[in-house]
Parts: C-alpha cells; structure tokens; sequence
C-alpha cells in the first residue's frame, strides 16, 4: 500500500506515492508533476533510514526526557522575557516547516509572546519577491499557474537553473516546446547552466546587470509602441515615472551587447505571451527588489499578466516558502498576508487569537537577528529546520553569534548539524514521511503530506513541540490542539475573520473541514473562498490590491557596476543535493553526481592562478577562508568563481563556502546578496592530497577533507599544506582502527603511500595519499570496501581484470556513470535518445539530459581524434 504525499524538496510540489519499504513514485494525479520525479525525488528511499537522526531531547549533550527538556525551554523563554521583555528572544525558523508547524511558532511569537522576532530562512530566499509583489501589486501574490509555462511562447528566465532546481518543471517546459517547438527560451544568467541547453537564447549577464537590462526593455517597449495604454490607464499608476527612469538608464550596463539586446528586446516585445520566471539570481542581490519590480514594471505596461500564458513568476524555492509567507513567517508579516504595520489587521488578528499581548512593528529580520544575538540583545533563540551556521552569508560569524546567545534549542530531525552543535537544547522532530501536514507549492497549491513510516525514537512533530512549549509557558487555552487538522481548520477560519480587509489570500472555504476530509484532502489552489471558487489566475480583471484597486510601476535605477581587484564569488546549488546535505548526502546515488565541494573557474584564470589538473584553491576574503576542488571551465566568465552552496563543516573541514561570503542586503528586502561574494583566490599550496575509503564515517579533519557516503560506506578527499610525516596516525584520527590488521605500502617511484585496514576479516578502510593529486579509481576503491579481497589487491588500488569502473555518475537515478556512456557513445549512440535506449542515462527524471546533450559532442569528438 502506498501513500499519497509531496515531495519535500522543491517549491514544484511534486505528488509523491511512498511505500514504509521506501519505494517512491511520481503520483500520476497530482497536477503539478503528473507522474513525474527528479533525481533527488527519486531517491527519497534512500533518505529515511534513521542513520544520524536525532532521536531523542538532549541537554548540553546529555539524553533527557521530553518533560524536562520542554519544562526547560519554557521557563528560560519565560524568564528572559520577564527579566528583558519580549524582543530578548527570537525564532529562526524556515520554509520546510510544514503550514499547522508555522502557523502555531508565528502564533506563538507575534501574538504571546508579544514579538515579531520570528524570521524564517525565506529571507535568504523570496524576501525580495515579496517585497517586489507588495510594491507592485499591493500583496504578496504569484498571479500565475504551471500551465502558463506551457502555454507560453516565450519563456525568460532570469537567475534561474531551473534544470538543476525546479526539474519537473523544466521537464514540463522541455516537453511544451518538443511539441510547439515555435516556443522560444530566453536565459539570463552570468554562467552557462544546465538549463542554457533548453534556451534558445543565452544571454550571459553582468552580475546585477538586470536592472539595466529590464529597463532597456520597458523603454524600448515605449519607444517601439508596445504598451497596452489602455490597460496601464485603467489599472497602473506610475508609469510615467517608471518610464523616465528605464529612458535615463544604459542597457549597456546589462554587459550585453547591443545586438543581443535588440533581438531580445524585439523578441518580448513581438511575443504576446511571455511568462517571466525568476528565481535566486533575482533574489538574492544587494537591488533584488528592484530586480522583482524591473521586471514586474515591463509586464504591467504591456498588460501581460493574469491571462494564459503571460505573466511573471517568482518560481518558489523550499517546499513551503508559499505557506510561509501565507502564515505570516516573516518577521514583518502577519498571519493571511496582513501586515503588521497595519493596527486594524494587528487589532483582527489579535481578537481572532483572543491572544494577551501583540507585537506592535515588524521584528528583526534574519540577518539582524544573528548580528543581535552577537551583540547579546537575544538571551534565548530557538532555530526550527534550518541551519544558519552553514546557510546564512558570513557563516563564521554567525556560528559565533548563535554561540554568544545564553541559551539555544534547535529543533531537527538530525543529530549532527552544524547549528545544533551549537544548541544548549536538542528537540528531534518527526521527519519526512513521519509527519502529518499540508505545503503550498509555486502556483499557490495546496497538497498533503502524510506520514508513511513509524514514528522513531521519541521524535514529535514541529507543531507539537511548539505547542508544548506554548503549554509549558502558560498558553494552554490557545495552543491545545489535538491534531494538524485542528490548526488547519483555525488557519482556515482566519481566512474568514480577514474577510473585511480582502485580501488574496483567502482559505476560508475550508474553515470546516472535517479530520475525514482533511485525512482525504486533494491539492487544491488557493483562493478557496467561502463562497463560489476563486479565480485560476490574479489579476486578469486588472484588480490589484493597493487601496486605489491600481498596480504600481517603479521608477528604477540601476546599480553602479562595481570593480575590485578580487573575484566576484557567484554561489547557488547542484543537481542531487539538498541545502546542507542532512538528508540528500545519505544517497549514495546523489553522492556520486559531484562529491566534493567545488568552484568553477575559466581557464584562463586558472592558468593565472598556476592551476593544474585537480588541484584545489583557497577563496580568502576578511580574513576567512574555504578550500575548493577547482573545476576550470568556460561555464563561467572571466573573473568570476561559482561554487555550490551545500557543504558544511559536517562534510568538509574547510567549512562552508558562506564562510567567505560577506553580508551586503537589500535595503527594501533585507535578503542577503549571496550570489555577490567578493573574494582573492590562490592555489591552494598541497604538500599531500589523499583519497580514503571506509565502511564507517569519516570524521573530517584537517586543512581539506571533504567526506560524502559512498555504495559501501564513505570517502573522502584530502589534502595538506605541511608534509604528511604519519599517514596511518592521521588516520586513526579520521576512522576507528581497533585492530591490528594494518598495512601500509610505500611505493617510492610514484610516492605514493597506500594503507589497508581489515576488521573481522573484511576491508575496513583504505587510503592512498602522495604528493599530487592521488590517480586512483574511486569506484574501485569503494567497491572493495567491506570485501574480503587480499590486502595487496586492495593496496594495490588497482581494478580487478573483471571490474567495471562506471566512471563519475552522470545520471543519478538509473546509475550511469561516465566510462558507461563513454562505452555507449564508442558503439554508436549519437542522441540523448539513443544514449538513453543503450544505458537507461536520462529516462527517468530527465535532469541529466542537458549534461547528456552537452557530453554527446565533446566526447565523439575526443573519440574522433583518439
Ligand atoms: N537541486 C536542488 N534544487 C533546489 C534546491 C537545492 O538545494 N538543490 N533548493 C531549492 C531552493 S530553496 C531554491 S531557493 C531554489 C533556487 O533555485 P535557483 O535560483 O534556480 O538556483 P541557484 O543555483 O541558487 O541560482 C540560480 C542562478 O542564478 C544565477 N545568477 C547569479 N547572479 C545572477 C545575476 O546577477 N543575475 C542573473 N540573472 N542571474 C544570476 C546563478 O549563476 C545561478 O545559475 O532551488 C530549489 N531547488
Ligand atoms: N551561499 C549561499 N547561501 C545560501 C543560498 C545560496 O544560494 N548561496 N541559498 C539560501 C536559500 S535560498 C535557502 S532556502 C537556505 C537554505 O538553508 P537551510 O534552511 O539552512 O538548509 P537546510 O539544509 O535545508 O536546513 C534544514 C534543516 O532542517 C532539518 N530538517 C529536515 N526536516 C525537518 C523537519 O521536518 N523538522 C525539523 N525541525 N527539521 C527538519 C534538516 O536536517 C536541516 O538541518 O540557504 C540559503 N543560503
Ligand atoms: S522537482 Fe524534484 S525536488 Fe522538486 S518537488 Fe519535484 S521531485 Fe521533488
Ligand atoms: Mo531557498
């Protein structure tokens, strides 16, 4: 029997079935994926085991039960509050908590609590949307659906990689133009992607060239007459102002050249229906709101919104960054997109919650909120799924902040995170497939996700460990619900209490649902209003939600391009990890796609740098350092680096790429600039690199030693500044050596050291390390791992005869590695198609079928000349 649930990764919301034996499907009815899952949904199997999990309360490190643990949070939240009133305290919690989790921690805050020192990791990445929506539209509303992409002739996508992010819906897209192939894709984006090899058109852009680029659209739109004059007279106010803005502005600031302007602007300006997608590239900028709003001013002129096939669309990143912002997660929101500034919506909110006290001004927004805790304005700070130390910009600073903070909890489903190293208290809360709750996705749906597994351990889920602590504190009358289904029915009836400010969000057609319907509840849109049903799309009757019923164009000025003498440090993710890995680095599947932190780089500045093959380079900037595997490619720009945001200091001892990327926000927004680090690079100077593999985890130490599972175990790769005098003590220092089944080989010719450890007779660990970087198959070395092949084979390090070494995973889901397709392509496979019929590469989720497509030339090409 399998269960029908969402995929707790991406803000597609994709309709998963889930079997307890960890058999995962697409749900064929669920109207976002239709049957469809990425590499990372897939996979999900392999993340529920409970290797890791956080399974019971812990106090300073010790076992404690759940009465003692929540009796303690309550009364030092209590106690701070008394002794420094309620801003002395604050919430940091996230867009993977499930609706009812983050309706009763906003609750909790805003409206007993008495402070609006609630901010969620959404800062990081939709504040800038949402203060774009709110500027333009007078709320925070997505107008469009996932069909409009479809429908679309012309889809732009700025600052998104929506191949690796939002893969159904690439798929979607990717499908929609196989079938129309008329349709056009326009992507903006600084480096070339995964998702450039859907784009007709790669527009590779100045950092923050946006603004320039948009405004350069909007006057050629008035220039050329493509404003829908009637439609901006009836409904929009500022154009003319906006208007004078994008005249006055240089398109050349975009760093594209004129004739790729021309084409694009000629482009959107001839195509009726474009949907603009934007994402973190948007987003996350020192001017992401005026990003949002350069964009959102060329569709109010030219009327394109709200109708099939037109319209912009800020593509959400969490599962539920949607139901977070509908909850008021923010800290300068209110619950059903109220606004705290607002004393009437204060006054509804607070009559509807028959709440003691209500905060009265927004709280501190995300990065305040850590730099208060440095400077020991927050005495008692609880972070709920999320793990700041590693996410947040200036990630070393923050980990000091949330250490300076008298007493911290943090609620995970994880042991070991890099932030609940830090806590006083652990809370475990019930995970994926453990819980009971609802999300909204991109296009404003709703769906379930349902439990499917056993409960582990002493594990609660998030609303009730928030309610017990409400309980604990006094608040027993407003925070004593029996089930998800009553916080959702209360959820619903604010809807219904919110009814006189009319706003768009609107669930009060579901104020009574019964636990049975709640139980059987299918993904519904919102608006659901109480009577008759809502519109598909907002804003087809031109009617916004400023007082006057009109949109706001916003008269913009593009930023000064800056120039230093370091690198500009562009960061984001990968295809087959999640975050900060705590559950995609379980997979060995989605390990072995990329399974080291990295940066790119372009050739020619790492020829500068004295790079060689698989060397790795150190980013310093005020005084903190990373090191990353250099991947030298012409992906990237000269003088820019890109590097993924995932790893932590759990996974490499070099710590998180955010430890050299400096705190810029944007002023309107207050969301970090995390795609605009400024950093120096050098070669990373190594004396030694080494490659160990071992049936138990790698503990990583050192200057590099970045660890990810592995089919039989972990590996990790190394590397250090000072000459390795004792490889074997190093080791011990990395894995348990116990016994004496040890050996160690020493090959002078190549310098190359290699040990092998065996326990109980089968092989434990080995390791290689020499003074380049170590030319040994890592397949190989894995797949001995646990066997009982002789000590010499395994120092050795060499492959068997009979062996096959797949090479680097290419395609997650169905296991093909490299040397595979290498093998497909020498017999004759010649499309992604046929590379497709020959291994299984490409044929589930379709991720990987750009890189397929990508690969397909340059390796017939290398074959050509072998
Ligand atoms: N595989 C995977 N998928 C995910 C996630 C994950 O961790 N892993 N996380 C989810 C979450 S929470 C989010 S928010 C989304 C993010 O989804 P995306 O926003 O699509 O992903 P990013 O890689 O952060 O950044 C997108 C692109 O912005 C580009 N960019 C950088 N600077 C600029 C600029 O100035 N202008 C423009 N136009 N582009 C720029 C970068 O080069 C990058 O390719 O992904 C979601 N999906
Ligand atoms: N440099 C750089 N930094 C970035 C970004 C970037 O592009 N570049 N992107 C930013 C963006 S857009 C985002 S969204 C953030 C994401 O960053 P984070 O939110 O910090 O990262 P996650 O790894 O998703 O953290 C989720 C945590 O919750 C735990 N968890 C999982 N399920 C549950 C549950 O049901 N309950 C509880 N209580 N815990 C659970 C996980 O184990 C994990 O520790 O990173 C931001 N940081
Ligand atoms: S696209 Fe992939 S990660 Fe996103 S919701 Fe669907 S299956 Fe999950
Ligand atoms: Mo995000």
């Amino acid at each position: 029997m399998s269960t029908c649930t969402t995929c707790p990764y991406c803000g597609v919301g994709c309709g998963v079935l889930a079997s307890p034996d960890g058999t995962i499907k697409g749900d064929p009815n669920h109207p976002a994926n239709f049957g469809r899952l990425c590499s990372k949904g897939s996979a999900l199997g392999e993340t529920i085991d409970l290797e890791g999990r956080l399974l019971a309360p812990q106090i300073d490190g010790t076992q404690a039960d759940w009465d003692t643990a929540i009796n303690l949070v309550a009364s030092k939240f209590r106690d701070a509050i008394r002794d420094h009133g309620p801003d002395s305290v604050a919430f940091y919690v996230s867009g993977q908590l499930l609706t009812e989790d983050y309706y009763a921690a906003n609750k909790l805050m805003k409206g007993f609590i008495g402070s609006a020192n609630i901010d969620t990791n959404s800062r990081l990445c939709m504040a800038s949307s949402v203060a774009g929506h709110k500027r333009a539209f007078g709320s925070d509303t997505v107008p469009g659906t996932y069909e409009d992409l479809e429908q679309a002739d012309l889809i732009v996508l700025v600052g998104s990689n929506l191949a690796w992010c939002h893969p159904v819906l690439h798929q979607r897209i990717a499908e929609a133009k196989a079938a129309r192939p008329g349709m056009r894709v326009v992507n903006l984006d600084p480096r070339r992607t995964a998702t450039t090899q859907l784009a007709d058109i790669h527009l590779q852009i100045a950092p923050d060239g946006d603004i320039a680029l948009f405004n350069g659209l909007l006057a050629h739109l008035v220039a050329e007459g493509h404003v829908d004059a009637d439609y901006v007279e009836k409904h929009v106010n500022g154009f003319d102002a906006a208007t004078l803005a994008a005249q006055a502005a240089d398109p050349a600031e975009s760093g594209l050249d004129p004739d790729a302007l021309r084409q694009f602007y000629s482009l959107w300006a001839g195509t009726q229906k474009v949907v603009t997608v934007y994402s973190q590239g948007v987003n996350q900028s020192s001017c992401g709101s005026d990003k949002v709003n350069a964009i959102l001013n060329c569709h109010l002129a030219t009327g394109r919104i709200g109708r099939p096939g037109c319209g912009p669309f800020s593509v959400t990143g969490q599962p539920n960054a949607m139901g977070g912002r509908e909850v008021g997660g923010l800290a300068n929101m209110l619950a059903n997109h109220l606004d705290i500034e607002n004393a009437d919506h204060r006054t509804a909110v607070q009559n509807f919650w028959d709440s003691p006290t209500m905060c009265t001004a927004p709280g501190l927004k995300a990065v305040d909120l850590f730099k208060a805790c440095a400077d020991g304005k927050i005495k008692a700070l609880w972070v709920m799924s999320t793990n700041p130390a590693a996410s947040m910009p200036d990630a070393e600073t923050v980990a000091e902040a949330i250490a300076n903070v008298p007493f911290t909890v943090v609620s995970d489903i994880m042991a070991r995170t890099d932030t609940g190293d830090l806590a006083n208290v652990l809370l475990p809360a019930t995970g994926w497939g453990e819980k009971d709750g609802t999300v909204t996705n991109s296009e404003r749906r709703i769906s379930r996700q349902r439990a499917f597994l056993p409960v582990p351990g002493s594990a609660r889920p998030d609303w009730r460990i928030i309610c017990d602590v409400a309980c604990a504190m006094g608040f027993d009358a407003a925070f004593s619900y029996d089930s998800p289904a009553a916080i959702f029915r209360e959820y619903a009836a604010l809807s219904l209490a919110a009814k006189p400010f009319d706003r768009d969000f609107d669930i009060s057609g579901l104020v009574d649902i019964s636990d049975d319907a709640y139980a059987h509840f299918e993904p519904v849109q919102w608006p659901v209003p109480a009577k008759g049903s809502g519109p598909a799309r907002f804003f087809a009757d031109g009617q916004f939600f400023h007082a006057d019923g009109k949109a706001r164009m916003l008269p913009l000025t593009a930023p000064e391009r800056s120039v230093s003498a370091g690198f500009h440090l562009n960061t984001g993710r990968i295809r087959d990890q999640w975050h900060t890995m705590s559950r995609t680095g379980k997979s060995p599947r989605l390990g072995a796609h990329l399974a080291e932190p990295f940066v790119e780089i372009c050739p020619e500045d790492a020829r500068d740098l004295g790079l060689d093959v698989a060397e790795l380079v150190e980013l310093e900037s005020g005084g903190r350092t990373s090191v990353l595997r250099a991947l030298p490619t012409d992906r990237v720009a000269q003088g820019q680096l890109f590097a993924p945001m995932h790893w932590t200091r759990q996974r490499n001892a070099a710590g998180p790429v955010n430890s050299v990327v400096r705190t810029r926000t944007d002023p309107v927004s207050g969301q970090p600039a995390l795609k605009a680090g400024q950093v120096s690079a050098r070669r990373f100077e190594a004396k030694w690199y080494g490659f160990i593999a071992s049936a138990e985890l790698i503990k990583p130490q050192g200057e590099y030693c970045a660890v990810a599972r592995s089919a039989t175990g972990w590996q990790a790769e190394m590397a250090g500044s000072t000459v390795l005098d004792d490889p074997q003590r190093l080791l011990a220092d990395l894995v348990t050596l116990s016994g004496d089944d040890i050996s160690q080989l020493h090959d002078p010719a190549t310098g190359m050291t290699r040990i092998a450890y065996r326990a109980d007779g089968a092989l434990h660990t080995v390791m290689y390390c020499a003074a380049s970087p170590v030319a040994v198959s890592r397949g190989h070395a894995v797949s001995l791992i646990g066997t009982q092949v002789p000590m010499l084979d395994a120092l050795s390090g060499r492959n068997r005869a009979n062996a096959k070494d797949p090479g680097a995973t290419v395609c997650a889901c169905m296991g093909v590695g490299m040397n595979d397709l290498r093998q497909a392509i020498s017999a004759g496979a010649a499309s992604v198609d046929a590379l497709g019929a020959a291994t299984g590469a490409g044929t589930n989720c379709g991720a990987c079928r750009p890189e397929l497509a990508a690969l397909l030339p340059t390796q017939i090409k290398a074959m050509a000349a072998e």
